[in-house]
């Protein structure tokens, strides 16, 4: 069923309406953006579970001028969630609804969206939205001899939380559908680890887990953050665990999505398989561009990666090893049925730290934009409020 995504308010000032809702709700907007297509500025505002959209006029000729003028400030449109804004079209359109326009158009916020005559729906201006993918785009802060690609979105008065992507995988590769989801309710914050994403490669890469748990150091130094909560996804779980023991003062809590910590020869070799360039380059070539397009030298990332992953049987026990000396409270969270990683694992980890909360989500891939997203946020929010 098609959720309540936001509330659109017209507006005359938004600066003294973002005042209005900051004095009633203790909130400030997250993200403001101005839609040429709409002829409108938007501020959005988070309230629980929707949002509100506050929208000023850009031009004396947009519909939301028009609106002010003829019927005063006020409710201006309730928008809907959809996962095909296409298919929702057509489907109203045959139900003999007039809709604003003949296809989707883009919208606020990266949605794709159209509207219903308000004629046809008892007076109320009615939006359906859809989610497109959205780039995050980083900033490149020096580190050691090239650069760490670190990222910020959100609500700059709100909690800093740190996202932190999986072994040979990124910020854009992973974390970014996350961030979208909570970045109404907090400062969220990304780093694509050495070598990984838009970070550059050392000449001769040798990962390590102090090296990893740097990265994330220095993107908290970047920012100027003297702690955060931490979210690491897969071998950013473990490196955020591993952040955590090199610098305890600088993590508030972690969450810790399908991370491994009973790594066995099998599963090496798995993930190594996983890992290997000229397999992948011969046998899924668009796979291959997406690796080149993603990272610097992704064959040489990978090779450093499948050395790393060697390391991690040993890396992990020493890591669970010292795991009870991690009093942070720890959210350890995975999908009851992942392809890659067996489900003893989360249930080993939460065992073994001393201040943990288990989660199990229903999902069959490991994949993070595959995981149930919304469930994960709705966690996050829980554990992190
Ligand atoms: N809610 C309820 N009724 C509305 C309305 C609204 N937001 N906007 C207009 N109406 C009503 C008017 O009151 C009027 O009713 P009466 O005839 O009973 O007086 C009727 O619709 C026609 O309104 P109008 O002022 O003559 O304006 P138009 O028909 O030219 O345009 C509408 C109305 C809805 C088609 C136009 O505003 C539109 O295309 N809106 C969609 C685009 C939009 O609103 N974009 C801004 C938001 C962008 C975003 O969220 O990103």
């Amino acid at each position: 069923m098609p959720a309540l995504e936001h509330v659109g308010i017209a507006v005359d000032d938004a600066e003294v309406v973002v005042d209005l809702y900051h004095e009633l709700l203790d909130v400030l907007p997250y993200k403001t953006e101005t839609v040429d297509e709409q002829k409108v500025r938007t501020h959005f505002l988070s309230a629980g579970g929707a949002k509100l959209e506050l929208l000023e006029a850009t031009a004396a000729d947009s519909p939301v001028a028009n609106y002010v003028e003829k019927r005063g400030e006020g409710l201006h449109h309730l928008a809907f969630d959809v996962d095909d804004a296409d298919a929702a079209l057509e489907r109203l359109d045959d139900a003999g609804y007039r809709t604003l326009s003949d296809t989707p158009r883009p919208g606020a916020d990266g949605k794709r969206i159209f509207f219903l005559h308000p004629k046809d729906t008892h007076g109320v201006l009615v939006e359906f939205c859809e989610s497109t993918p959205v780039a995050w785009t980083p900033e490149r802060v020096p580190y050691r001899d090239g650069h760490l690609a670190v990222y910020e979105a959100g609500r700059s008065d709100a909690p800093p939380l740190l996202l932190l992507h999986g072994a040979a995988g990124s910020t854009a590769l992973e974390t970014t559908p996350l961030m979208r989801k909570l970045e109404a309710d907090f400062r969220v914050l990304a780093v694509d680890f050495t070598g990984h994403g838009q970070s550059s490669l050392p000449d001769d890469p040798e990962f390590t887990a102090d090296l990893f748990a740097d990265n994330a150091r220095a993107a908290l130094d970047y920012f100027e953050v003297d702690a955060a909560d931490v979210f690491g996804f897969s071998m950013g779980g473990n490196m955020a665990l591993q952040t955590a023991r090199r610098f305890p003062d600088r993590v508030r809590r972690l969450a810790v999505h399908g991370a491994n910590v009973a790594w066995n020869d099998d599963l090496v070799d798995a993930m190594t398989a996983r890992l290997n360039t000229d397999a992948i380059a011969s046998r899924y070539p668009a796979t291959a561009q997406r690796l080149a397009a993603a990272h610097e030298d992704w064959k040489q990332l990978f090779a450093a990666t499948r050395d790393f992953v060697e390391q991690l049987p040993a890396l992990t026990q020493q890591m669970l090893d010292a795991s009870g000396a991690i009093d942070h409270p720890v959210l350890v969270s995975a999908v009851d049925e992942d392809d890659l990683f067996p489900l003893e694992t989360p249930l080993t980890l939460h065992r073994q730290l001393p201040n943990a909360r288990l989660a199990i989500l229903p999902g069959r891939r490991h994949a993070l934009p595959d995981a149930p997203l919304s469930h994960l946020a709705d966690l996050l929010r829980e554990f992190f409020g």
